[in-house]
């Protein structure tokens, strides 16, 4: 990581607090991410899986936790295994990590290299009756490869049939939905840089620009600000470009009169950000593009009041979209009649399709379900949007809320209001 990763109490306390959760007479075990073939002999960048690192700070990969809360020996109940540092290897991929250096990310005393693991096993299991695995469980979770904690899940089930298999998933995302001080600054970090990066895209803006050019300065502001990687792949959609929601190709040019829709988040210290702007390409909305932006940043206004203790996404979602039907009469691209003819609660669909919101942490789609209660602490999305193809436009704002009884928006300093926008663009000429 190119910056300082959180405090080793940060991580000893998540741990803690895990095993509180687990029965007794458990082991807890979690496997690192592996490392992705790219092509050939080369790989994609590295991301520790977003669980091992909440529980260990270790970015390291071939890293296995073990936790065993009340084994009678102590030094049993909390180890790391590490690959074994090889001078060989180090030569041309770096330094791995000694025992000393792992214990200190982590706060984990005993750290062992990984030869040691098979032989240990069946000393954590002596006193279990349970055996804790995690697991991907986001409902849209649909790899075709198999993560390291799913290929070992299979062999410790073969290999330990008797023992009671529990999910430890459930467990994790109650805990990553509460984000700690230390997990906030790392968020609010995150989003210091995309705001950064906002400006430095908003400079090279004008008629006849690609977007990969656009997207090239965003890339650029946030590696100069020392973040590892974007939280998930840049969308810069102009015109048409902005109905299609995963737009990444980013290869079109951007043209007079159009909007771009820029939808891209820093990633800092493993924590993600997540913010969507639309501006005009020439500097000037149209009258008509000043009216559908209205209409969405009056429902993004209102909408970030939704973000309460007792809330859920469920009904942020449904709020949301009555609202922008609302104003989908107001511009006159749905009329009453046509709302009444409709399955209920349907007639939006023609023009905002996605959802309001959601859990934003580690990951830049936290885990954690729709019917979820808001809590104090949860942080999550606000992103109300229009799509238009008739005119060719989409409009979609989004910024990084944290529930509170008064919301706080992490991301306000991010200009919003279409004279703020406009004047910046004409400033940065
Ligand atoms: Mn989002």
């Amino acid at each position: 990581m190119r910056q300082e990763s959180l405090p080793s109490t940060f991580f000893s306390k998540n741990r803690q607090e895990l095993c509180q959760l687990v029965e007794s007479k458990s082991t807890i075990i979690l496997f690192s991410n592996d490392l992705m073939s790219r092509n050939g002999d080369q790989y994609f960048p590295y991301r520790q899986d977003s669980d091992f690192y909440y529980l260990t700070g270790i970015e390291q990969v071939n890293s296995t936790l073990v936790i065993c809360p009340d084994h009678t020996e102590t030094a049993l109940r909390e180890v790391l295994f590490i690959d074994k540092p090889d001078p060989d290897k180090e030569k041309w991929n770096g330094s791995l990590l000694i025992r000393e250096q792992a214990k200190d990310i982590s706060g984990i005393e005993n750290v062992f290299y990984l030869e040691d693991f098979e032989g240990l096993i069946p000393q954590f299991l002596m006193q279990s009756v349970n055996i804790y695995l995690n697991s991907n469980e986001y409902p849209k979770y649909n790899s075709q490869v198999q993560s390291k904690n799913h290929r070992n899940a299979l062999i410790l089930m073969q290999k330990y049939p008797l023992f009671s298999f529990k999910r430890l998933q459930p467990l994790l995302i109650s805990m990553r939905l509460i984000k700690k001080p230390e997990e906030l600054g790392q968020i609010k970090m995150a989003c210091s840089i995309t705001n950064r990066s906002f400006k430095q895209a908003l400079k090279v803006l004008q008629p006849g620009i690609k977007e990969y050019e656009i997207e090239a300065e965003i890339l650029a502001e946030f590696i100069r600000q020392a973040s590892d990687s974007p939280a998930y792949a840049p969308i810069i959609a102009s015109g048409r470009n902005a109905l299609i929601l995963h737009y990444i190709k980013n290869a079109a040019v951007c043209l007079d009169g159009d909007l771009v829709l820029m939808d891209f988040g820093a990633e800092y210290g493993n924590y993600a950000s997540d913010c969507s702007r639309t501006v005009p390409v020439n500097g000037r909305f149209s009258p008509r593009q000043r009216q559908v932006y209205s209409s969405v940043l009056k429902v993004f206004k209102e909408a970030k009041k939704l973000y309460i203790p007792g809330n859920s996404i469920q009904a942020i979602n449904q709020q949301v979209a009555e609202w922008l039907q609302d104003e989908m009469v107001q511009l006159q691209l749905l009329t009453k009649h046509e709302i009444k003819q409709a399955l209920p609660g349907k007639a939006y669909m023609k023009y905002y399709y996605h959802g309001a919101a959601h859990f934003m942490g580690l990951d830049v789609h936290d885990p954690g379900g729709k019917e979820i209660i808001l809590q104090e602490g949860m942080v999550l999305t606000c992103e109300p949007g229009l799509y238009i193809p008739e005119e060719n436009l989409g409009v979609r704002i989004e910024n990084d809320i944290l529930v509170h009884s008064n919301p706080i928006d992490l991301m306000e300093e991010i200009p919003v209001e279409i004279e703020e926008i406009e004047n910046l663009i004409c400033s940065l000429k």
